[in-house]
């Protein structure tokens, strides 16, 4: 390597889906991006010792352990990044952060509000970084989203109508794997997915003032799973257990700047396979988004002259979008993994600058607030209020 640069040593915990979408971006970060701070890749961590050997192998990670804790005792550790199923995030978050090590947490950030508050209490006490991985946020269509508005290009916004639409286990066959495992996951579709609702409405519209939803199973049994890969598993024939998860999370929302906002996430929106998009109307114009093409965002202005009015469509690659000069040419487009890759860029410049970026563990709570809130409506047929979910020193 030409020249010294400043490293950060990471330690991840978890080797599939998003161990690999991780490992990818710690390796692509400083390819693509002038870095003041490298991630290294020095140890990941996975129970089944032939599964992580391979995994560091194909990722490229220096060496690799068998138990999380010794792998938050090593010394060569600098950054625990967690990519466990939701029901370890918690523990080792906690953990890590006893032990001095900033910490990186996939979403949502815990299985309750009461687990995601004591992980913000212990980064805080231990005054390390944390951040959450919600990586849609980084597209940089999104950004450039983020930026019409926070310009008043938009205006006053009116409306967020969002929705989350997958179809992956519509097939009642389709096992229990473990996003489906209310005691692994905590929820369904609404930890899954509206969780990336919620964070993309926090980053654009606003704070939630309150909220009324229904969550409903369609599938109230399914087989065990025996093996997995991916998301996908290997379903028992004999073996059959109870669905304690939601199949599809629905909501309406008020903002506290007025805004309203319709939210739905499903695993049932046949045809749809990851279809995160969004909707905003303002008073001077409106910005549509749709993850499967995330390059492009559909902008209306008012002020357009009569006769050319109508959404325009915005190939967010030119020179002046964010993050897109790092990679190719105008119009040379990125993909899923490269939302990733601008998530690191910014966790590493958060940790050189000794601040924890947003959406940080502050985030991930009141998002997981918001959740709960979510719930508890479903439940009781209510509207309830963020503010009363959220302590107040936050
Ligand atoms: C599965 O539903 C999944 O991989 C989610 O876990 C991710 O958060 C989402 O971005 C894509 O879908």
């Amino acid at each position: 390597m030409v020249g010294l640069k400043k490293e950060i040593r990471i330690g991840m915990v978890g080797y599939k889906f998003m161990g690999k979408a991780h490992s990818h971006a710690y390796r692509d970060a400083p390819f693509f991006f002038k870095l003041g701070l490298n991630p290294v890749r020095q140890a990941i961590c996975g129970r089944n010792e032939d599964g992580v050997r391979e995994a560091a192998e194909q990722y490229g990670w220096n060496s690799y352990e068998t138990d999380w804790r010794e792998l938050i005792a090593r010394d060569d550790i600098d950054l625990i990044d967690i990519v466990t199923p939701n029901n370890n995030h918690a523990e080792i978050a906690i953990t890590a952060a006893e032990a001095g090590k900033h910490v990186f947490c996939e979403k949502p950030l815990a299985m309750t509000l009461e687990e995601s508050k004591r992980m913000l209490e212990a980064v805080e006490k231990n005054n390390v970084i944390h951040m959450v991985n919600y990586n849609y946020r980084f597209s940089p269509a999104v950004q450039y989203a983020k930026k019409l508005i926070d310009e008043g290009r938009i205006g006053k916004i009116f409306h967020i109508r969002a929705n989350y639409l997958q179809d992956w286990i519509m097939n009642p066959d389709f096992p229990l794997v473990w996003r489906l495992e209310k005691s692994v996951s905590g929820s369904g579709s609404h930890g899954d997915l509206a969780a990336h609702l919620i964070d993309l409405a926090r980053f654009l519209v606003g704070e939630f003032d309150e909220v009324s939803g229904m969550l409903e199973t369609f599938i109230k049994e399914r087989p065990a799973v025996e093996d997995s890969s991916g998301l996908s598993g290997v379903a028992s024939t004999t073996d059959f257990r109870k669905v304690e998860v939601d199949d599809a999370s629905i909501f309406l929302a008020k903002f506290k700047n007025g805004a309203l906002g319709t939210f739905e996430a499903t695993r049932f929106a046949g045809g749809n396979r990851n279809a995160n998009k969004f909707e905003i109307n303002g008073e001077k114009g409106s910005i549509k988004w749709n993850a499967e093409n995330l390059n492009e965002l559909d902008v209306y202005f008012a002020s357009d002259e009569e006769g050319l009015q109508g959404f325009r469509k915005i190939n967010c690659t030119e020179e002046s979008h964010p993050y897109a000069n790092a990679y190719w040419p105008a119009a040379h487009i990125i993909g899923y993994e490269h939302t990733f890759i601008n998530l690191i860029v910014e966790l590493m410049k958060g940790l050189e600058r000794g601040e924890s970026t947003s959406p940080n563990f502050v985030d991930g709570y009141i998002n997981q607030a918001i959740m709960e809130a979510v719930e508890k409506s479903s439940e009781n047929k209510t509207w309830e209020k963020i503010d009363k979910y959220i302590e107040e020193e936050i």
